[in-house]
Formats: C-alpha cells, structure tokens, sequence
C-alpha cells in the first residue's frame, strides 16, 4: 500500500476525505509578491527602501532587470504547486529605454509587460500603489502630509493606480485587488494625532472618487501598528482603516505583522468575516518585529489558514504572501513561504472540524485538545506529496534552487 493510500485510510476513520480535500486545494488562489526578488527595490527609481520596512542580507544573484525578474518568478511558479496570481507594486513599472514616467503620471502602458506575462501564464494581476522609496514622500508623510502638493502628488498616484487596476481586470479576466498602504507615521510622540488621520481619509475620499467596476477592482486598505523609525504613531492604524473601509465598503487588509506581537490575526479573521463580504490578508512572519521573514508551516499560519477554512471562506479571502528575505536564496525564501501557506491550507482542511466544533458545544474541551493534539502528527506530509505529484511539481525544490542558482543567479 503507497503512504498516501494509508494516510487516505487513516484521515477517512475522521471522516475526512483525502481526494476532496486535494482538489479542494488545488482551487485555491494565492497572490504572489514580486517584491521578494529584488529586495523591494522595483524599477521606476530604484531608491533606497524607505517607509520603515527594512530588507536584510546580501545573498548574491538578485533580480535587477525586469527581464530576471520575470525568469525567477517563473522558476517559482514551476516550483509552487495549486493557482497563482501575481502581484506587482507599481514601482515594478517597465520603462522604455530613456524613458520616465513618474507616479503621478504610470497608465497601464507602462506595465504592458506584466500584463502580457500574465496573460501568456492565464493569471490575474493584483496591484498595489508605491507610496514609500520616491523623493515626493516629504518627512515621511504622503496622503497624509500637511504640504498640499505632497498630499496632490500620491492622490493623483492612487488614482492612476487604480485606473490601471482596472485595465488588469478587464485584460486578464480574473478581478484586480489594489491595497492600498502608507508608511506615514512619526518616530515620537506626536502633538497632533487628529490633523494627519483626517488628511489621510479626506485623500483616500479624493482617490477613490475615481469610477471603478467594483466587481472587478477590490481596493484594500491596509493598517499598521508601527515601522522603524515610526515607533509613536502611524496614520493608517487599525481603528482607522477598519473604520474607514466599513465607511465606504471596501476591503480591509490584514497583515499579520502589523499588529502588537501577542495579538494575532488568527483570532480577528471571523470577526472580520462577520462584517465584510471580502477580506484580503498578507501572509508574512513577523519574529519580534514586523520584520517579514519567510513563511514557514507553523503554528500561526496554520491556525490563520484553520479560521479561512474552517469558516468556509475560501471564496472571501484574498491571501497574498508579503515577505523579503535578502539574506538567503531568493527563490528559495519565496517557495519555501508560499508552500508553507499551501501547507498550512493543507493541514486545516485535514482537520475533522465539525467534530471539533460540536465538542466546542458540548463543553468537551478535554476532547478538543487531545484531538487537536493528535491531528498534529497525522500524516499530512503524505498528502502534501501526493498533491505535489498531481500538480507535476517537483518535492525536491531545494535541488532545482541550487540548480538554478549555479546556472544564473551566480552568473548576474
Ligand atoms: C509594509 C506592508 C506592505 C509592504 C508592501 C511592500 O509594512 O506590509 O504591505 O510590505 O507593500
Ligand atoms: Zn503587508
């Protein structure tokens, strides 16, 4: 008997259906961030990072043409299994030679590369205004900057962004999510906390004044507790963008970095749930800090992807990854963290929830744990196998990264 008929067997006894659960996962659609290539530099100015997000390390063989980045995400589809979606920062834009255009002034002629990329591999396009690493962000501050001619400035940018969002729906015929997230905050205490968060929505209320097919373009709003250098305040902090995407019924996003290091995405998605038609998450791992390391399969993911699941809201959940290692083989980081996400999906749906949940009701928390414990070390590696087979991908990804690495990365 192969292991995964013996797993099928061993999942079955908790009435757990092994094929239903695979294709289950195959369905499901994960955005993936084209930033974890080159270190969150992109194209249009290739500024220093700024924004209070820091990538550390200098493995060798980043992307630094459009063209190599294009090559490593291919070799990351080819080593990912299920759907994937492709997500660009607009500071991704692809300039014909001698060519600018700033971001107040990007259409989608500017990411015609991207889209026929898109289109040649059948996946949509999620999108994402840049308002971080640009001269225009004036004292750290964009839409929420006293000088009008800032805030003008990164209006006109989320306007384009969105018009472009658009253009990505219609051409691809999958629907754009645009998230929107600002880095404006202040690194002490500030003397007024009211002035830059009104700034902020009267800007947000001008960007989304922009006419829009809402069941093509998703816009997000993405909050944050603190970045470096932005310790005291930040402008987009939960209670804002909560409130403000309830106010205008947009998205909200949650990045489970973004909040305090004991509160947990987790425990927020099914109140999200209970309030929005749509949520949108950033998939990352924050270890003290928001410091986006790679996604691994542990206990937080796992227990995200239990909520998405067990919730059945597979079909109201937008997950992206949003993670920068420097400091290891790119590729590598960015597989490793997507087929953790994929994992994770993997294992919630292996679990046996509807008994979980009656237990729940019944009081019976002394099953509940020693259930949940032993699901832990069911074979859900054999199932990841077998899911990887069906998806002709390879298991070893580790020695097509070393292979890769050896034939380019180490060539740049
Ligand atoms: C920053 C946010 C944001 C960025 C990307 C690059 O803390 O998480 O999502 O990581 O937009
Ligand atoms: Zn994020």
């Amino acid at each position: 008997m192969s292991r995964y008929t013996e797993a099928k067997e061993m999942y079955a006894k908790y009435g757990i259906d092994t094929e239903k659960v695979i294709e289950k996962l195959k369905d499901v659609s994960i955005s993936v961030h084209c930033w974890q290539g080159d270190d969150v530099v992109g194209f249009d100015s290739k500024q220093e990072l700024s924004g209070g997000i820091q990538t550390t390390g200098n493995y060798p063989g980043k992307a630094t043409t459009p063209e190599q980045l294009m090559a490593d995400m291919d070799k990351v589809f080819e080593l990912t299994p299920g759907k994937m979606k492709l997500n660009l920062h607009a500071s991704y834009a692809i300039f014909d030679e001698g060519e600018f255009v700033d971001r107040d002034k990007i259409t989608y002629k500017n990411f015609s590369k991207w889209l026929e990329f898109a289109k040649q591999r059948n996946m949509g396009i999620d999108f994402n205004p840049t308002f971080f690493s640009h001269p225009m962000v004036k004292d750290g501050l964009t839409l929420s900057s006293p000088d009008e001619n800032v805030r003008k400035f990164w209006i006109e940018h989320g306007k384009r962004c969105i018009e472009i969002s658009q253009k990505f729906a219609e051409e691809t015929g999958y629907p754009c999510v645009m998230n929107i997230w600002i880095p404006d905050g202040y690194k002490d205490i500030p003397a007024d906390r009211l002035a830059p968060r009104a700034r902020f929505k009267a800007s947000l209320d001008e960007i989304l004044s922009v006419p829009y097919d809402k069941t093509k373009v998703y816009i997000c709003l993405e909050s944050k507790v603190f970045g470096i250098g932005v310790e005291s305040y930040t402008v987009g902090s939960a209670e804002f963008c909560m409130n403000y995407v309830n106010s205008k019924g947009i998205t909200p996003l949650m990045d489970n970095g973004h909040y305090h290091p004991t509160e947990v995405v987790s425990d927020k998605i099914s109140s999200m749930l209970l309030f929005n038609e749509k949520i949108a998450l950033h998939v990352t791992r924050g270890v003290r800090w928001d410091s986006d390391h790679v996604v691994i399969f542990d206990d937080e993911t796992k227990e995200i992807a239990k909520e998405i699941v067990r919730n059945d809201a597979l079909d109201r959940v937008f997950i992206a990854t949003d993670y920068f290692d420097a400091s290891i083989n790119r590729i590598s980081a960015w597989v490793t963290g997507l087929r953790s996400v994929q994992k994770s999906l993997l294992f919630a749906l292996l679990q046996p929830e509807e008994m979980l949940k009656k237990l729940q009701d019944e009081n019976d928390f002394t099953s509940v744990m020693a259930i949940s414990e032993e699901m832990k070390t069911m074979p859900v590696g054999d199932v990841w196998e077998e899911y990887l087979r069906r998806e002709n991908v390879v298991s070893d990804y580790l020695a097509e990264v070393k292979k890769y690495e050896n034939d380019v990365l180490s060539k740049r």
